[in-house]
């Protein structure tokens, strides 16, 4: 098994290959140079330098279900797809700086505010975007399952736009409105926000380079069943990117910047947190009062306040018996999985819960 950083190194490797391979393309379409060189910047700035978890975990869960490593071909077919994820990860998130105003990404300044670039920035999205699906047809278009990729690529945008959407109108950085705010509007947030894209989508992908079915009968079973894997994959999936997206929430409140590598900011930033929701849903009248004063204020002193009220309303204690209950109905649930040959393995979602598992940062 190689390290970490051996696995990282041989994954970015792939990057190049196709990044030179859709800038070809392009190029060989008569584009001016300074187009190409505009477009090979736009993909090396926003493509590869994220955490790559979600990309990396395209080949994991494909070695997982194949139970063993991967041919040098397989490996490819593999990387490729889970660079598609990044590429629409980063598509998302050119658009998001924009919408959000934000200042900086991955420690660097938002693509939109690099000075030549500005609303430009628009375009350089959609071609994200695009880069998909020439990278798709060109390494899919033969395999029976093209048609279900495209799909799952089509509808997953599609729900992560939903998920834009209510985000945009619940939390405005500028019109602090907590009444807007509750733990369900949190959960369908969350849910198509970023569970579809960063924990449904990479499985996905790796089923079906797999050549997992659509549905297939379960041997030895009285009255006889029928598994439908895509959709049981969903149904853990989804609820664990939730946990994950509640961890996140609960680190930019209790995290230490040493600790999470960065200062949390949700409090001040009007954020529809999993904290401030539990803490609405707990409040005394008293401490919902304060919580519509001092929510979303640029402002520290405010900060204190909030955080007080959190603390007050004990959402340390709130969190951990959360991510007991939801771990241990995870893990049910993974255990009911069935495993037969060329079927889901319980070990696709384990290695998933195992990494995320009372994590700190
Ligand atoms: C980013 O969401 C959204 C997508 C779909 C990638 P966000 O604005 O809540 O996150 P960030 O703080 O990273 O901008
Ligand atoms: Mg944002
Ligand atoms: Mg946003
Ligand atoms: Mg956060």
């Amino acid at each position: 098994m190689s390290s970490k950083a051996e696995r990282r190194a041989q994954f970015e490797g792939v990057f190049d290959k196709i990044r030179d391979e859709l800038i070809e393309h392009f190029a060989g379409e008569g584009m001016p140079e300074e187009a190409v060189v505009w477009y090979r910047n736009n993909l090396n700035y926003n493509v590869p330098g994220g955490k790559l978890n979600r990309a990396m975990s395209v080949v994991d869960t494909v070695e997982i279900l194949k139970g063993r490593s991967l041919t040098e071909g397989e490996y490819f077919k593999a990387a490729v797809l889970g660079w598609c994820v990044e590429l629409l990860q980063a598509y998302f998130l050119v658009a998001d700086d924009i919408m959000d105003t934000s200042i900086t990404r991955r420690g660097q300044p938002c693509w939109y505010r690099v000075p030549e670039v500005g609303m430009i920035a628009i375009n350089d999205s959609f071609m994200l975007e695009a880069a998909i699906y020439r990278l798709l047809k060109v390494h899919f278009r033969s395999e029976a399952y093209y048609a279900d990729l495209l799909d799952l690529f089509h509808e997953t945008t599609y729900q992560t736009e939903f998920g834009q959407l209510i985000d945009l109108i619940t939390a405005p950085e500028d019109k602090v409105d907590l009444s807007k705010f509750s733990l369900e509007r949190h959960r369908l947030i969350v849910i198509y926000k970023t569970a579809y894209y960063s924990f449904y989508l990479p499985v996905a992908c790796a089923m079906l380079v797999s050549h997992i079915p659509e549905s297939y009968a379960v041997p030895n079973t009285t009255p006889p069943s029928t598994v439908k894997p895509y959709d049981l994959a969903r149904s853990i999936l989804l609820p664990l990117g939730e946990y994950f997206q509640i961890q996140d929430d609960y680190l930019d409140f209790s995290g230490t910047p040493e600790q999470i590598g960065k200062i949390g900011t949700d409090i001040v930033d009007n954020k529809c947190s999993w904290v401030v929701n539990t803490a609405i849903k707990l409040a005394s009248p008293e401490q919902r009062q304060i919580l519509d004063e001092n929510y979303g204020r640029k402002d520290a002193e405010k900060e204190k306040k909030v955080k007080a009220v959190f603390e007050e309303i004990g959402i340390r204690k709130v969190y951990g018996e959360y991510e007991e209950r939801v771990v241990g109905d995870l893990n049910k649930k993974i255990g009911e999985i069935v495993e037969v040959e060329g079927g889901l393995k319980r070990e696709v979602f384990l290695s998933f819960l195992g990494k995320i598992y009372k994590r700190s940062k």
